[in-house]
């Protein structure tokens, strides 16, 4: 893919306020600091467009960027985030909810774990539910630059012993965005799901 712009389109909280334009979109979940904002930076080659922190729970509503001016990658609130109150945390969920299950030129979901852990129990339920949504998924094993080579192979183990990976449209790749592994497959994925 080659990328001629990227820019912030606009955050929503409710279905009036996605865009209208009727483009493709890949949204992207995953338990809170798991690195979906710092995902986008990488993939688009820039280095603030998406807001990321050390700090969890930095991105708080859906996120819309526009690439191309031909589709959205759509950077989705963190889960699993301890110290969010239980209400904002149900109004999170019921947000993920009603954009996942109700938004037409949906794509794809992409499913970030860490790599350096067994998937969450969060995990599993987001995991679970875009099956159930029979969503394309792509599971990114983040954080890859983290891992030690030799410890590499305990990635896919430890996401097989949560995730049912036998299905038919589920991808997984390990990724850094510090390092830029596997930036290239990531765009073969999405352009597969866009031209669908
Ligand atoms: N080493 C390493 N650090 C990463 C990677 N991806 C993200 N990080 C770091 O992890 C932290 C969280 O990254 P974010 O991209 O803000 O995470 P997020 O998933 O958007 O978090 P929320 O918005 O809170 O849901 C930041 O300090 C990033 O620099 C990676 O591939 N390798
Ligand atoms: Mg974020």
């Amino acid at each position: 893919m080659i990328i001629k712009t990227s820019d912030y389109a606009i955050s929503a909280v409710k279905e009036e306020q996605y865009p209208k334009d009727n483009l493709p979109e890949i949204a992207l979940a995953g338990r809170s600091n798991v690195g979906k904002s710092s995902l986008i930076n990488s993939l688009l080659g820039r280095k603030n467009l998406a807001r990321t922190s050390s700090q969890p729970g930095k991105t708080q509503t859906l996120n819309f960027y526009i690439v191309n001016q031909a589709f959205y990658l759509v950077d989705v609130p963190g889960y699993g985030y301890a110290k969010v109150s239980q209400k904002k945390r149900q109004q999170f969920g019921e947000m993920i909810q009603d954009y996942l299950e109700t938004r037409a030129n949906l794509k794809g979901l992409v499913l970030l774990t860490d790599s350096r852990h067994e998937p969450t129990k969060n995990d599993v339920e987001m995991y679970n539910y875009a099956l159930y949504l029979n969503l394309p998924i792509l599971v990114i094993c983040t954080k890859i630059d983290k891992v030690k080579k030799s410890q590499e192979n305990q990635v896919l183990a430890n996401l097989q012993k949560q995730f049912d990976l036998a299905r038919d449209n589920v991808s997984i790749l390990t990724y850094s965005a510090v390092k830029k592994t596997h930036v290239q497959e990531v765009w073969a994925w999405l352009e597969e799901q866009l031209a669908q």
